[in-house]
């Protein structure tokens, strides 16, 4: 074997979907963690955009394709913590995943721009309290200083590394022997061109 490893090795392909009311920050998550870059004056955003890195989960490379859109696998639920109605909005969104989907899926909830100190609408207790009887990750972020976006990313595709892991598990397979280079879908089994159908925010 090889001792080395080529710039697309790698063991697992995850696909996570950021949600969110616009101007809550998700392009921003996303260019923060995939580029370390950030834009003051970002455009929203029109269609689909993807962007995508590795990460080493244990002795693992898991690499993610970082959905910026809404769609099927909804796994980083992104509000603003200055604007409450964001808040409210993924309460909402969250509420009617859990009905439709399985337990199974992953999900990050994000408080985003937690660096406007000054302007903030949604305390961290109500936000991890509504987490924690809804049993979702959460965590505050600021894309602009760079607070806990490498943090929320890697949380959400280390868990969703062990769910699939305890999936292969429970099938009897060996987790490492999952064929390399499928997307793996976490609580959907609907694939990319079905998340270009749907488009934003159809539930
Ligand atoms: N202060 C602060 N501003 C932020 C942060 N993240 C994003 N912004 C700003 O918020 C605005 C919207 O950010 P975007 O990343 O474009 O928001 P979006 O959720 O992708 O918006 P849509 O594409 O319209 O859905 C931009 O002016 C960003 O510069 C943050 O962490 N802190
Ligand atoms: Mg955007």
């Amino acid at each position: 074997m090889a001792a080395y490893r080529a710039d697309d090795d790698y063991d697992y392909l995850f696909k996570v979907v950021l949600i969110g009311d616009s101007g809550v920050g998700k392009s921003n998550l996303l260019s923060r963690f995939t580029r370390n870059e950030f834009s003051l004056e970002s455009k929203s955003t029109i269609g689909v955009e993807f962007a995508t890195r590795s990460i080493h989960v244990d002795d693992k490379i898991v690499k993610a394709q970082i959905w910026d859109t809404a769609g099927q696998e909804r796994s980083v639920a992104c509000y603003d913590v200055t604007r409450h109605v964001t808040f409210e909005n993924v309460e909402r969104w969250l509420k009617e995943l859990r009905d439709h989907t399985d337990s199974n899926i992953v999900i990050m909830f994000v408080g985003n721009k937690a660096d406007l100190r000054h302007l903030r609408a949604v305390s961290t207790e109500d936000a991890k309290a509504f987490a924690e009887r809804e049993n979702t990750f959460f965590m505050e972020t600021s894309a602009l200083e760079s607070l806990n976006v490498e943090n929320a990313f890697t949380e959400v595709l280390s868990q969703i590394y062990r769910v699939v892991s305890r999936k292969a598990l429970d099938l009897g397979d060996d987790p490492t022997a999952l064929p390399k280079g499928q997307t793996i879908n976490v609580g959907s089994k609907d694939d990319v061109s079905a998340v270009k159908k749907v488009g934003c925010c159809s539930t």
